[in-house]
């Protein structure tokens, strides 16, 4: 008998190392300490044994029983923090990776397209630059050539933190401040959320997003301005897309133009999509007003630049066939998991 313990013992130890779940334990304890089980079977034998063996047979027997409680306990422990560790990273989300390989495998439409656009600037050798989204209102206004009394001051148009401080209502303010510490050559692209007090309604929000450009160097024209759109346009629409300005006036640019795409469901014969228009309006674009260059202390007589402007929600909307700028900030999982 007192080899059939020392062995229950150690066949229950080896057994327990290779345990995957806890129903698999279940099994071990009941197989030896159930009703049925073999150590329940031998401490019923106890009573045979003579009067000399039953005590130190018996003080075995206990001991053996207390290990495999002990075994079987300390084995439920582990399993039942390694389900919980499992768990847990299964939930984790690391806010840190950027966005691209989001855990759960979806990614918000928004982060797609300014992704595309990143890649595609990136590619013709500009930087991605970042700035505060709580502005002076020189950098968001003055410094852009909307100088006080400007209508598009207005706070029917902005939100006033306070007389000079404003939540920024395009990117530029991004690259005003980039041209007042940076030499030519410039070329930036500055993505970001900006902020206009409309209404929240299917195409207008207060939060929305945005990406300009600006390049500055010696000898910059309209030509490369236009080239530098095509090529954005191309890659994001396809190589036969095509793209046409039309004059327009912004206080920053000089001239100025509105950029349309041909709509690419009737090639500028007009439909629903476009509204008969046969195209569609992108962006709006221009060359940088020498005031502004001037303004950041760069020589408007050495220097010329262009800058140009997209809603990125517009961009996303338009990708994704989506009817209502809503559904991209109300974090809807039903919505952004098709993504
Ligand atoms: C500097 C100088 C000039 C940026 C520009 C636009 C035209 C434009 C709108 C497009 C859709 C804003 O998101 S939107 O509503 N933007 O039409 N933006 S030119 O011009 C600049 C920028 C920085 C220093």
């Amino acid at each position: 008998m007192k080899e059939a313990l020392e062995s229950i013992r150690s066949v229950v130890r080896q057994q327990l190392e290779s345990v995957k779940d806890l129903k698999e334990l279940d099994n071990i304890r009941v197989k030896y300490l159930g009703k049925k089980g073999e150590l329940t079977a031998i401490l019923k034998q106890m009573g045979k044994l003579s009067a000399e063996d039953r005590p130190v047979i018996g003080q075995l027997a206990n001991e053996v029983r207390s290990d495999l409680e002990h075994f079987l306990e300390n084995t439920s422990e582990k399993i039942k923090s390694q389900l919980q560790d499992a768990k847990l990273a299964a939930e984790t989300i690391d806010v840190t990776i950027p966005g691209k390989t989001a855990p759960m495998g979806y990614k918000h439409p928004l982060s797609i397209v300014l992704d595309e656009v990143k890649d595609i600037f990136l590619g013709m050798g500009f930087s991605v630059v970042t700035g505060p989204e709580v502005e002076k209102d020189y950098y968001n206004f003055e410094a852009l050539n909307l100088p006080k009394d400007h209508p598009a001051r207005d706070t029917q148009d902005t939100f006033y933190i306070s007389d000079d401080i404003v939540l920024r209502t395009q990117t530029s303010s991004v690259q005003v401040r980039v041209m007042e510490n940076q030499k030519p050559p410039i070329r930036v692209i500055s993505p970001g959320r900006v902020y206009r007090s409309d209404a929240l309604d299917a195409t207008h929000s207060p939060l929305f997003h945005q990406v300009e450009g600006l390049v500055v160097d010696k000898g910059v024209t309209m030509a490369d301005l236009k080239g530098t759109l095509e090529t954005m346009v191309k890659r994001l629409y396809g190589e036969d897309a095509q793209i046409r300005l039309r004059p327009h006036h912004f206080p920053f640019t000089e001239p100025s133009a509105e950029v349309d795409v041909m709509c690419f469901h009737c090639h500028g014969e007009g439909c629903r999509l476009c509204k008969g228009e046969g195209w569609i309006e992108l962006l709006g674009a221009g060359m940088v007003h020498p005031w502004v260059l001037q303004n950041c202390g760069i020589d408007p007589e050495v220097y010329s630049g262009f800058a140009f402007g997209v809603g990125l929600d517009r961009l996303a909307m338009r990708r994704f066939n989506i009817d209502d700028i809503r559904l991209l900030l109300d974090n809807d999982m039903r919505f952004l998991q098709q993504f």
